[in-house]
């Protein structure tokens, strides 16, 4: 739909280059694909693809995901519309997630969101996140990758042992490793994740791809994306923090296991 929008709209309205009004509409299409959609699946799809019984709990997740949207939608017409918000707001985020950016008067949740808005407001080119819409869409499909495929096949099989003490699941490995094949591929004659320079989405990639080493998987038998790793570990900008971060994940939910 980006791509669509920046290479044949008519004017910027389905998708307004005003940094601020972009990144809104950016973290309204990480909440849709990571939380509003995910969670309807996360209750339906089991139902109706493996005759599962209704999980209680993810009924309710959807609920909770469907009172998000009331709340972004409150005195709005529009989604991305209407009023900007204060840090007078008591709740900057109603999703309460980190990271949230406040800048000035500016609130903005999702990681990836906050990338995008960071490199187009504050830039100094545009290197990180290219304004060339079909690298852009690139970029842009690397990004939502991270979020619904490789992020989130961590996520499925590793939360369930951490927060739920429940056994490792032999077909999430299977999915967390057909993510990392799929990394594998995009990466095949490129040095980074969407072409030869490092974007915002090799950050984003490379804070999940930190996540799975420090839980110990085997980046060995990728090898584009072990090459990659170790080319992000020395070329990005504070990557030292990022690993600090997968260091203090491992100290505080793995060592455990
Ligand atoms: N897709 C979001 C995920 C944000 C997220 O779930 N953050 C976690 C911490 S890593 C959090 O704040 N959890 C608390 C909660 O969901 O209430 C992003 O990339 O920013």
């Amino acid at each position: 739909m980006i791509y669509l929008v920046d290479k044949y709209g008519k004017d910027d309205k389905l998708y307004p280059k005003d940094p601020q009004m972009q990144a809104v509409v950016n973290q309204r299409l990480y909440f849709d694909m990571g939380t509003l959609y995910q969670r309807f699946g996360d209750y339906y799809y089991p139902q109706i693809f493996e005759g599962a019984s209704a999980n209680p709990e993810n009924y309710k997740k959807i609920g909770e995901a469907l009172g998000f949207l009331d709340t972004f939608l409150q005195g709005q017409q529009f989604l991305a519309g209407g009023d900007s918000l204060t840090l007078a707001d008591l709740s900057i985020n109603p999703q309460h997630t980190i990271p949230t950016l406040v800048d000035g008067d500016f609130a903005l949740w999702e990681s990836r969101a906050i990338c995008s808005y960071l490199v187009e407001k504050y830039g100094k080119d545009d290197k990180l996140y290219p304004k060339d819409a079909q690298k852009r869409a690139l970029v842009n499909q690397r990004l939502y990758f991270d979020m619904g495929v490789f992020y989130q096949r961590f996520g499925d099989y590793w939360y369930p042992q951490i927060f739920a003490k429940q056994p490792a699941n032999p077909e999430n490995l299977k999915k967390m490793e057909e993510a990392v094949g799929f990394l594998n591929t995009f990466l095949e004659g490129h040095q980074y994740a969407a072409g030869n320079e490092l974007t915002i989405a090799d950050l984003s990639l490379a804070a999940s791809a930190a996540t799975y080493e420090v839980a110990g998987f085997d980046f060995s038998k990728y090898p584009n994306v072990h090459a990659w790793l170790e080319r992000c570990k020395k070329n990005a900008p504070g990557y030292d923090l990022n690993q600090a971060g997968a260091d203090e994940f491992k100290d505080k939910f793995l060592s455990g296991l």
